[in-house]
């Protein structure tokens, strides 16, 4: 068990942005899925907190703007909450496992060192997006690219170093993003990484990485479905072809178990509302098998 964590915090959530089928992902992995009884069967205590219920309502049709930005309100208050339900968990020594919801969640779980993988950097500000939609602005937010904003200035204090994430599997940058990445010099695998060196070389590296410049030693890996390939995750809002295999995203999951230094983990943008019942069915087994996966499933030792 990593660092003599014997519970899982289940933390159930909605998203900022506008598309609804991505908020009943954690009701669909954890009905359908099953997910609780196959992280029990895992050796693992699970508590549930799923804060979607309360939201769902809530859901603005919108006013709820601040510039170009949409549902901001709403997102701060799901984000905060999800926050400190994380920061609970984890002091309590407890592995905070968050299921999306969409990548606006990360705004509430960000902590020390993480491993964000994806097709998008999500690190657009109020400025650069040209969506609006706050799942493509996470980082910026948590980092303080992002100046205050409405809400979000209540709570969040924009701290996190950037120093302290990597991205694996990036393949849909905005423009202004690339600039950004560069500009800041975030360490990012994308996929023409994957492809060069193989994924386990990047995994190497990338964990290599956060250990020099997180001195804790503490990661959280956030995955989001859509760094997967859209043949083997299609029910997701955002799909972008080239991306991970079934092996490629399991291995990452695993090879972050083996560090024994999980803190948090995060799975986004299941979206059951999109694709056929095939497509939908496998993406919903996929996010309840990287789940397995980062709690050791598939290892032998
Ligand atoms: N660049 C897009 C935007 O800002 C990305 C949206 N984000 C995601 N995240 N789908 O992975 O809207």
């Amino acid at each position: 068990l990593l660092k003599g964590q014997q519970t899982v915090a289940l933390i159930g959530a909605g998203g900022g942005q506008p598309k609804g089928g991505v908020d009943h992902g954690p009701t669909v992995l954890f009905n359908e899925g099953k997910l609780v009884s196959q992280i029990e069967a895992l050796d693992w205590k699970v508590e549930v907190e799923d804060h979607f219920p309360e939201f769902v309502h809530l859901k603005p049709n919108g006013n709820d703007t601040f510039g170009i930005l949409k549902n901001v309100k709403y997102t701060s208050d799901v984000t905060h909450k999800i926050h400190n339900s994380v920061k609970k968990a984890c002091e309590d020594g407890k592995l905070a496992l968050t299921i999306g919801g969409d990548h606006s969640i990360a705004i509430g779980t960000i902590k020390l060192g993480v491993i964000w993988v994806d097709a998008h950097g999500d690190i657009n500000t109020a400025e650069s997006t040209s969506s609006g939609n706050l799942h493509g602005c996470p980082v910026a937010f948590v980092s303080g690219l992002q100046g205050p904003i409405p809400h979000f200035q209540d709570w969040l204090k924009p701290e996190f170093d950037l120093k302290r994430i990597v991205y694996i599997g990036l393949r849909d940058l905005d423009g202004p993003e690339k600039q950004i990445i560069r500009e800041n010099n975030i360490k990012a695998f994308s996929m023409h990484e994957v492809d060069k060196w193989g994924i386990g070389r990047v995994v190497d590296a990338a964990i290599q990485y956060l250990y020099q410049t997180t001195p804790d030693s503490e990661e959280e890996p956030a995955e989001h479905v859509d760094g997967l390939d859209p043949s083997v995750a299609p029910a997701t809002g955002t799909p972008v072809r080239g991306g991970l295999s079934f092996r490629e995203g399991h291995y990452i999951m695993e090879a972050l178990h083996q560090t024994g230094s999980l803190v948090a983990v995060d799975i986004t943008e299941v979206n059951p509302e999109l694709g056929t019942v095939m497509e939908r069915e496998t993406t919903i087994s996929i996010g309840c098998s990287l789940v397995r996966s980062v709690l050791g499933e598939g290892l032998l030792y």
